[in-house]
């Protein structure tokens, strides 16, 4: 029977390049994000080009009522859920601690930390049932290092490696890989995203330098996934070869 990956935030960059990439290895797939066109696209060219099952799930991960709707509805057989990808996460603006919106800090703690929970309890659920599986959560050079008006972003990817670390302590006995991939600056639809809809603003960040492309973490996952099953990446953090922490790049 074909492998099972589920990935929250698949309408869009890393997530959408992780979902390519893992049709292109023959895994049937659970795709999540909120935008329910993007995804059933998605799921007809991935059904199409690489002739595997795609199942669509469309909800806010901040939602816990609707997560554990959406995800408990499918049927039996996808709850066989051999990796996890815990992928949906945002930052919503770039703004001193005392200048920053109730409502962007809001947006980042419910999406980053609590809607990562909130798959990740159904979903280690099934595992434990099924005796097995790997769950890699989507950290960030921010859950390492704090830049200037990172704030709380900073703080709820400093969450994600903790949770990262303590759900490896906790599903040791279960037999579960638990990893962290930490990319640096990734070119998707992230810094848009944060500067709500501003593309020149968000088009500057890129500036100057080559950064990442989402496939580029994609590649990196996949080799998180293609280690022998005695073998867990505890934590990788992957950086543009142009950049040297959180806000050192050697722009031209
Ligand atoms: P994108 O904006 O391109 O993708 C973000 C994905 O998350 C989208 O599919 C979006 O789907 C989903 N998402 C956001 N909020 C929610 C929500 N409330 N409910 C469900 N899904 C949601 O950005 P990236 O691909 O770059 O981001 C993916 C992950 O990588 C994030 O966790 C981000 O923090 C992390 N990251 C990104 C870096 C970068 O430089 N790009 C660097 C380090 C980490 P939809 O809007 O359809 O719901
Ligand atoms: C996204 C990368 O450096 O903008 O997590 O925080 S950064």
């Amino acid at each position: 029977m074909a492998n099972i990956a589920l990935i929250t935030g698949a309408t869009s960059g890393i997530g959408e390049a992780c979902a390519k990439l893992l049709a292109a290895q023959q895994y049937n797939l659970i795709l999540t994000g909120r935008r329910e066109d993007r995804l059933e696209k998605l799921a007809a060219d991935l059904n199409n080009g690489y002739n595997v099952e795609v199942a669509i799930a469309a909800f806010d991960v901040r939602n816990r009522e609707d997560v554990v709707k959406n995800l408990d509805s499918l049927p039996p057989h996808w709850k066989n859920v051999d990796v996890l990808i815990n992928n949906a996460g945002l930052s919503q603006g770039l703004d001193p601690i005392n200048a920053g919106s109730y409502e962007d800090w809001d947006t980042m703690i419910d999406t980053n930390v609590k809607g990562l929970l909130y798959v990740s309890k159904v979903v280690t659920n099934w595992m434990i049932h099924n005796r097995g599986g790997q769950v890699i959560n989507i950290g960030s050079i921010a859950g390492k290092e704090v830049y200037p008006n990172g704030n709380v972003y900073c703080a709820s990817k400093h969450a994600v490696d903790a949770l990262t670390k303590g759900m490896r302590i906790d599903l040791l006995n279960h037999g579960i890989r638990v990893t962290s991939v930490n990319p640096g600056a990734v070119e998707t639809e992230f810094s848009e995203v944060r500067f709500k809809g501003d593309k020149a603003r968000a088009k500057k960040v890129y500036e100057g330098f080559e950064p990442l492309i989402a496939k580029d973490i994609a590649d990196t996952i996949w080799f998180v996934i293609s280690r022998p099953a005695h073998v867990n990446i505890n934590d990788i953090t992957v950086m543009p070869t142009a950049q040297a922490s959180a806000t050192l790049f050697n722009r031209n």
